[in-house]
């Protein structure tokens, strides 16, 4: 199995080599890097990671800044992600970090880290032990911060 890492150097936060990290503990899986200016420019190289570098599934990770800008960049980055999934048949796990979501740096620094970890978890359960998702369906996970949890009557 090989997973595709693109990552950007706008994000505040080395999402890309956290995600590596995670996946480096899986050994039957080989990595391969693509790190981009920004969201805007995942698209391609998600797509050239799944054509060109025969990966199985790509990770794209990138930090949206605050400003409604940067917001609708990430919602043209996000289109552009979808087309490209649809165009290789293939996933591409979008794993972004709006930096408004945090309250501060050290609460960004940890959101993203912990968001990208467990994308990376989904990325080698989505190729791999598909049936450990369907285990968990229904059951209100979240990446990063506290999982929602199943609603009860
Ligand atoms: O293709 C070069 C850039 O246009 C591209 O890298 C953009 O994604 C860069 N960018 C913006 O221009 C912007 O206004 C980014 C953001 N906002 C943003 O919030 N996060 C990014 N890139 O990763
Ligand atoms: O590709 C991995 C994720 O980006 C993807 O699964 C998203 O659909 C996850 N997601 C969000 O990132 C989000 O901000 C979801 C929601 N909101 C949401 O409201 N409902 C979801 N997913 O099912
Ligand atoms: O329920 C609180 C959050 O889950 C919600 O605010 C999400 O929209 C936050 N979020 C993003 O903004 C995003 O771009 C999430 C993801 N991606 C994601 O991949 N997984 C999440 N939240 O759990």
């Amino acid at each position: 199995m090989k997973v595709g890492v693109a990552d950007t150097t706008f994000a505040r936060v080395d999402m890309g080599a956290e995600a590596i990290d995670e996946l480096r503990r899986h050994a039957s899986v080989a990595i391969e890097r693509y790190t981009v200016p920004g969201v805007k420019d995942l698209p391609v190289a998600s797509k050239i990671l799944l054509e060109e570098r025969k990966c199985d599934i790509v990770i794209a990770l990138g930090m949206p800044g605050g400003k409604e800008k940067d917001r609708m960049c990430a919602h043209e980055a996000s289109q552009g992600l979808i087309r490209a999934q649809l165009m290789t048949n293939k996933h591409i796990i979008e794993v972004f970090v709006h930096e408004d979501e945090a309250e501060n740096d050290s609460e960004l620094a940890w959101l993203a880290k912990r968001r990208a970890r467990e994308h990376a978890e989904n990325a080698v359960l989505l190729i791999q032990h598909p049936e450990r998702l369907v285990k968990q369906a229904g059951t209100g996970q979240r990446q990063g911060f506290e999982d929602a949890g199943p609603a009860r009557q």
